[in-house]
């Protein structure tokens, strides 16, 4: 399989994360794909790439202009406002609520920062935008070269992508990868393309962006959001809209959740996805799922992400590996291998 790597990702290092009153140290860290590229060394998968130049004009088909601008000149602004910002990660503090106006963008910039943002869990500093640019461009190749014949390929990024919609930042994603993914591969000649998102939590980002679309199926297996992060999305009865109407697929779990009763929703998946008449498939992969997982409450073992992978090959369709979450950092990299290495069997 090829693998694209972002060699920009350690330029994103969010420092701090706001967490019931207190800035916390950030979870997601330069070290999560650290531990995947040594794991890959140890036991290789494919052979690795960097990417090219990221395609703007597919960009600007997912996101928002007036977001991708806010992205580009965000740390610019930041330190114009004061040098000593320099030191600081960007962190939103007010939002458009209920009631307020998301139309008319303030000049403002803190204004403009929760504008286009949906949580305070997810810091920008120096190097974010040429990180997610970098990122997006793993994606997109990624999606060519499986358009291409590969069979299967992996985006190997960081900051991750499925929360980040069309004109918003948010759990520790700013560009979504698996979209844009996605979009490349029917723009490539899919006629229809499955997300199925792996990750612990709802993919709302990818919902959102293609909740009134039928060329584009979405599922996702993730803990409850009544309890679990996004909270606000992600409930069985979000089923698409509009000509997208049924091509939305939720399936929350409860904490606690192990690979037996796991596997069950994968498979419910996958019959979908079959159903769908998907003619490629992209997997926004996050091993947050996993027991020691430190954020999340699902009780996957190591070994059980070889049959994941297993499973997902059991599609028998062009698939797109996108890395996502898994924060019990040691062990992501053999977690992420483990799913790479079933999956090629
Ligand atoms: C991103 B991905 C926990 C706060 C949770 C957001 C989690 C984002 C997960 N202290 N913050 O889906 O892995
Ligand atoms: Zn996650």
């Amino acid at each position: 399989m090829l693998i694209f790597h972002n060699p920009s990702h350690h330029l994103h290092a969010g420092r701090q994360e706001m967490f019931r009153g207190r800035l916390v140290p950030c979870h997601e860290t330069p070290a999560r794909l650290d531990h995947v590229m040594s794991e890959l060394q140890r036991r290789p998968m494919g052979a690795l790439h960097t990417p090219g130049e990221a395609d703007m004009a597919l960009i600007r088909r997912i996101h928002a202009p007036r977001y991708l601008d806010f992205l580009a000149t965000a740390w610019t602004e930041w330190i114009a406002l004061d040098p000593a910002n320099a030191e600081l990660d960007i962190l939103p503090s007010v939002w458009p609520g209920r009631g307020l106006r998301y139309d008319v963008e303030p000049r403002n910039f803190s204004a403009r920062v929760g504008l286009f943002s949906f949580d305070a869990g997810t810091p920008m500093n120096a190097g974010t935008w040429e990180a997610a640019l970098a990122g997006a461009a793993c994606a997109i190749d990624a999606a060519h070269s499986v358009a291409g014949g590969a069979g299967v390929s992996m985006a190997l990024t960081r900051p991750p992508g499925h929360h980040a919609g069309p004109d918003f930042f948010g759990g520790y994603c700013f560009l979504n990868n698996s979209a844009l993914a996605a979009q490349a591969l029917r723009d490539a000649g899919a006629a229809r393309v499955a997300v199925l998102d792996v990750d612990y939590h709802h993919g709302n980002g990818t919902q959102t962006i293609f909740y009134e679309r039928a060329d584009v199926f979405t599922a996702s297996i993730h803990g409850d959001p009544s309890t679990e992060y996004p909270f606000y999305l992600g409930h069985a009865d979000e089923t698409g809209q509009g000509e997208g109407a049924g091509c939305n697929l939720n399936i929350p779990l409860p904490a606690g959740t192990d690979f037996e009763v796991w596997q069950q929703a994968l498979q419910r998946a996958l019959d979908e996805v079959a159903r769908m008449g998907a003619e490629a498939l992209v997997v926004p992969l996050g091993v947050d799922t996993f027991e020691g997982d430190p954020i999340s409450r699902f009780k996957l073992r190591s070994a059980d992400y070889l049959r994941m992978g297993q499973m997902l090959a059991s599609a028998k369709l062009p698939t797109v590996f996108v890395m996502e979450g898994g924060y019990a950092v040691a062990e992501v990299g053999v977690n992420v291998v483990n799913v790479l290495e079933g999956f090629l069997g």
